[in-house]
């Protein structure tokens, strides 16, 4: 799939300056949440009806090379959008640090969501709040990079 159609900021405000800012200086600005100090990885999708680009940012939750994209959205009663765009195409680009790469997402269940639940509390621990006050079980992708 092809990540160069038109690029459509968020339009939240506070995630679009902070995609900016951190594109615009290779991950040096902008690579924490806020006043919190936990580091963010950025991640390119592609919205499953306008195709248009779309960007985020994402806590960091890194092991092994690989990363946990967790859908929480601040314990919103819904799904991020973003969920059904990774749903409908799981080719990414994701972001931590200078440059950025290719990477292949997949949604966890089971075991494997549950450990890699726990290594995102422990990168994130709002993450366990969140999911104390929303009814829908917070959806975990993990993002491998394609070589
Ligand atoms: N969100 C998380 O869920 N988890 C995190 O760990 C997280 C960390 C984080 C750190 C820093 C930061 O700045 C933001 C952070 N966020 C985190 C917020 C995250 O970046 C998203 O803003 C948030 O999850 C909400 O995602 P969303 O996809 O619901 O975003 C909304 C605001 C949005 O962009 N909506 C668009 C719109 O125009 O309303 C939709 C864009 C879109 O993809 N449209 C699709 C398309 O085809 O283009 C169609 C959509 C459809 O109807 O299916």
């Amino acid at each position: 799939m092809s990540l160069d159609s038109e690029y459509e900021p968020s339009p939240a405000q506070w995630v679009r300056d902070q995609v900016a800012e951190y594109e615009a200086s290779g991950g040096q600005r902008a690579n924490t949440l806020r006043d919190t100090g936990l580091p963010v990885v950025i991640v390119t999708t592609r919205g499953n009806k306008t195709g248009k680009v779309r960007k985020m940012a994402l806590m960091r939750v890194e092991h092994e090379g690989e990363y946990a994209l967790v859908a929480s959205k601040g314990g919103a009663p819904d799904h991020p959008v973003w969920y059904y765009n990774l749903r409908a195409d799981p080719a990414v680009m994701l972001q931590d640090g200078p440059e950025p790469f290719a990477a292949e997402v997949r949604e966890l269940d089971g075991d494997e969501r549950a450990l890699w639940w726990d290594r995102a509390v422990a990168a994130y621990p709002p993450y366990a709040e969140y999911q104390a006050e929303t009814s829908r079980k917070i959806p975990v992708f993990l993002a491998t990079r394609r070589d």
